[in-house]
């Protein structure tokens, strides 16, 4: 078969022996359900910004219509997309693995509406754009009047309404990102797909495995940062090269 990806026997038999594997995505893993990563140039009427631009509670402050409708955009996006190949073979993983660690940079929820999340919960390190919140009291608000305004209130407090995910000069989760740092540093085998590595901290997280000397395994068709100290780094679409893997692991 052309372009037939041809996995190392190392690799396989580091996954087929792994009590615990952890997966890290980031945007790339989405790009091949057409939803654009976030160095893609953005679309439409958004050509014009730069994502750090509008993901600060800055942006937010300064124009909260503006940052309101582009996670309004960005959700009609999403909705709209389906999850891909590479989604479905982590699902894969999840169901074939004795331990196995998911966390994702995503705020898409696409790997939950793969079927990810049912033995090991997702970790989501920046939130997830289908939840909403109150700037001012940070607390999730499920529903809301609709009065034309814009961003809508808080049905509580009367507070500006904003996406349940963690901007640019915003703490993460501090429970998501213990997890995450735990399971980086404890696990068999280390998995980064679909991230450029540039947004700290998650961006630390295969750093904190290659430390632990656990392998290390990149899936990126652009060189990173990361790519030249991967102990793997495999330069093809998460989409074809996941499920090649486990097919090639499982021999399904
Ligand atoms: C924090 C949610 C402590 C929102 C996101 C100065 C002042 C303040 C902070 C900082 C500073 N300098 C540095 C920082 C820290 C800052 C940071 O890292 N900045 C960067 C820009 C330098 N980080 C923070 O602010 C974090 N908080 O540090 O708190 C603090 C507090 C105050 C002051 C200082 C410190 C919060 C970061 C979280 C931001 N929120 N998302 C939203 O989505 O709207 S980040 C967002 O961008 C994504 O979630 C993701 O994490 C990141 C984009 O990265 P990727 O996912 O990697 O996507 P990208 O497009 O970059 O790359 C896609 C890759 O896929 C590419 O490599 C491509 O080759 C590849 N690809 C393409 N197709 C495929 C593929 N791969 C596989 N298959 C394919 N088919």
């Amino acid at each position: 078969m052309e372009n037939e990806i041809v996995f190392s026997d190392q690799l396989l038999q580091q996954i087929r022996q792994a009590q615990h594997v952890v997966v890290l995505t980031g945007a790339g893993i989405s790009a091949e359900s057409g939803v654009p990563t976030f160095r893609d140039a953005q679309t439409g009427l958004w050509e014009r910004f730069r994502p750090e631009e509008l993901a600060s509670p800055e942006a937010f402050r300064r124009d909260p219509r503006l940052v309101w409708e582009w996670y309004a955009w960005r959700r009609e996006l999403v909705s709209k997309a389906s999850p891909n190949a590479g989604h479905l073979a982590l699902v894969e993983l999840e169901k074939r693995l004795p331990v196995f660690t998911l966390i994702t940079q995503n705020v898409d929820g696409l790997h939950q509406r793969a079927g990810s999340g049912v033995r090991f919960p997702v970790i989501e390190l920046h939130g997830n754009i289908q939840r909403t919140k109150c700037f001012a009291d940070c607390q999730i608000v499920d529903t809301w009047e609709e009065d034309g305004e814009l961003p809508p209130r808080c049905p509580r407090c009367a507070g500006l309404l904003r996406p349940d995910v963690v901007w640019f000069g915003e703490l993460l989760p501090a429970e998501a990102l213990s997890a995450a740092i735990a399971a980086a540093a404890g696990c068999d085998l280390f998995l980064s797909i679909g991230t450029s590595g540039l947004v700290e901290p998650a961006a630390s997280l295969p750093y904190r495995a290659l430390a632990a000397h656990i392998p290390v395994v990149e899936i990126n068709p652009h060189p990173t940062p990361l790519s030249s100290l991967a102990t793997f780094a495999i330069p093809a679409p998460a989409g074809e090269v996941l499920p090649a893997l486990v097919k090639a692991v499982w021999e399904v």
